[in-house]
């Protein structure tokens, strides 16, 4: 198998090396590609070292297969052409393509069929807080339709990138050291000792596109017709998301049923016992593949309604992983070889 990378230099494209090599996915040959500005760096793979390349319209994606693209929308839409010409499956990792009707748009525990039907040869990575809810309330909405949710995010300085991580360090540092912060580049605010309630750009309706994300990308995923209403926050956690939902049923559902449900579901652990102080938290769920759920209980607003609580971490399910597992799906029906 010929896997490329591309924005091999991030915060994403560096947990793709990571999982890649803790899954051993099947690598015969291993490409590096990125900016003119990282073209030249070098990384080891499994004893080995790559060279990153620099992106360019020609014949580079020549006999490659896989191709795990996660440098931004407009690279993946420059690029788009170029790295699927020859034939390469496109999983992307950018919102450029995420609702367009001729790109899937997956995840391979709800919907890993869609990804076979992709005419141009791309499939997409849904956004990071959209993925780890759809983990949890997929399996929910088999028990009773979810009609609506309310969900309220917590994220990490991971979802801005790896600038934005060094950022919120150096920031602490600052604040010790100086008792003021003077670097702010990545996000719109101060993120150190505050919380920031927009991520993304405002649209005309005064949701942020990351809500907007949260909406559309939820119902093609699952298929549904449930409408979402999401503020989405930037908190000063370094990596791994977090996200209180509230979910309204056809039926009244019972804790214990939920919990039965989440219990069997794939890529979700349950983390719930809060008598006992036992709930997640993203300093726990960093660096781990699964999306953590607790607080589970039923809202005193609304019978037919349930709130929990999740955390996961946002460049591994958020992003890498999900893409990764989507090409396992590919290689395991047959579909890529
Ligand atoms: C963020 N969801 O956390 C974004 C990254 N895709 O900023």
């Amino acid at each position: 198998m010929r896997v490329a990378i591309v924005g091999a230099s991030g915060a994403v494209g560096q947990e793709f090396l990571r999982i890649l090599a803790q899954r051993d996915f099947p690598i015969d040959d291993l490409l590096l590609f990125g900016s003119k500005r990282s073209a030249g760096r070098k990384y080891s793979f499994k004893g080995k070292e790559y060279t990153v390349k620099e992106l360019q319209h020609n014949d580079d994606f020549k006999g490659v297969d896989i191709a795990f693209t996660s440098a931004g929308g407009g690279t993946s839409a420059e690029f788009a052409e170029t790295i699927t010409k020859y034939g390469a499956v496109m999983i992307d990792n950018s919102s450029q393509f995420r609702m367009d009707d001729d790109v899937p748009l997956v995840v391979p525990e709800i919907n890993p069929e869609d990804a076979l039907k992709r005419p141009r040869g791309i499939i997409a990575n849904p956004n990071c807080t959209t993925i780890m809810m759809v983990v949890v309330l997929n399996p929910i909405d088999k028990l009773s339709h979810i009609k609506k949710i309310h969900v309220s995010s917590y994220q990490s300085a991971s979802g801005a990138g790896a600038a934005a991580m060094k950022e919120l360090e150096q920031q602490y540092k600052e604040m010790v050291e100086d008792g003021k912060v003077s670097t702010i580049n990545k996000f719109p605010h101060q993120l150190a000792y505050n919380v920031i309630p927009q991520i993304d750009k405002m649209t005309p309706n005064d949701y942020t596109k990351e809500e907007m994300k949260m909406y559309n990308e939820t119902r093609k995923i699952m298929h549904s017709d449930v409408r979402t209403s999401a503020t989405c926050v930037r908190v000063s956690s370094l990596r791994s998301h977090s996200e209180s939902v509230w979910f309204e049923t056809e039926r009244p559902l019972s804790v214990e049923e939920i919990r039965e449900a989440l219990k069997a579901a794939p890529g979700v652990t349950l983390v719930d016992d809060p008598q006992n102080y036992v709930y997640p938290m993203p300093l726990d769920s960093a660096g781990k593949d699964d999306v953590f759920v607790g607080r589970i209980r039923k809202d005193l607003a609304d019978d037919n309604s349930n709130t929990l609580w999740l955390t996961g971490d946002q460049i591994r399910k958020g992003a890498a992983l999900n893409a990764v597992q989507i090409a396992e799906y590919l290689i395991k029906v047959g579909d890529v070889k």
